[in-house]
């Protein structure tokens, strides 16, 4: 019964928060664009709660017109029946270069790894990472990044092997911002892209987001200043989403 217990508590210290919030946003946003325009997009986002940052996500984006994309009658996003699709190929994700972790030298994306080899900077949620999937018309599915196991962040300034940590925590907490963000202000950006709009008729188009309902977040009764082989991660209790972001292509 003793390790029933040590669930239920885990399961109990969920409902009291680990919030995943996702959002979409992009500078075209209720404008009125002309075709060959690029859609510019950002996925943000905000983890609450007593919690040590996100430890995983996966997204999914989906174009469509009038009003709006829709997951079809199984009611399950990103399967073959979703309907009311733009039927154009959208670009793989990037990962967006919002933090300043070690990225002076490197890029400060949410994905890079700092190893032996290399100055690129970042959190290091480098596990299951994915730029998206664009083989279904409209859709750009399971991007991805995640937190597997820890290897706490640690570096040192002498030739040659400047970089040896991999891992760091917060993203997605206010009051990680100042330790982690270019802008401090500003917000976490997990990925972002360019939708080609060439060959869109002119017309209303919806952009959503969809986040898997699986995001994790690290166990805030893990200890991140050593190395963790496993078992740093519990689902997120409430996440966010759909969101989208609409706009018009001109006649
Ligand atoms: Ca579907």
């Amino acid at each position: 019964m003793a390790g029933d217990g040590a669930i239920a508590l885990r399961q109990g210290d969920a409902l009291d928060g680990f919030e995943v919030t996702f959002d979409l946003q992009s500078p075209q946003a209720g404008q009125t664009i002309s075709a060959g325009t690029a859609v510019e997009w950002h996925a943000l986002v905000s983890v609450t709660g007593d919690t040590q940052g996100l430890a995983g996500y996966m997204l999914n984006l989906f174009l469509g017109p009038n009003t709006g994309p829709e997951p079809g009658p199984d009611g399950i996003w990103g399967t073959a029946d979703d309907a009311n699709l733009a039927n154009i190929v959208i670009d793989q994700a990037i990962e967006a270069e919002s933090f300043a972790v070690a990225g002076a030298n490197g890029k400060p994306t949410v994905g890079a790894p700092a190893s032996f080899s290399s100055l690129h900077g970042g959190p290091g949620m480098n596990a299951m990472t994915s730029y998206g999937y664009n083989a279904m018309p409209g859709t750009l599915l399971q991007m991805a990044n995640a937190h597997l196991d820890w290897a706490p962040w640690r570096y040192k300034t002498t030739f040659p092997r400047g970089w040896t940590g991999e891992h760091t925590w917060g993203i997605g907490m206010e009051s990680r911002k100042e330790t982690l963000l270019l802008n401090t202000t500003g917000d976490y950006e997990l990925n972002a892209g360019w939708i080609d709009t060439t060959n869109l008729s002119p017309g209303h188009y919806v952009l959503t987001l969809v986040p898997d309902s699986r995001a994790k977040v690290l166990d805030p009764a893990v200890d991140l200043s050593v190395a963790q082989p496993g078992g740093l991660v519990l689902p997120a209790n409430s996440v966010s989403g759909p969101v989208s972001i609409e706009f018009d292509i001109g006649e």
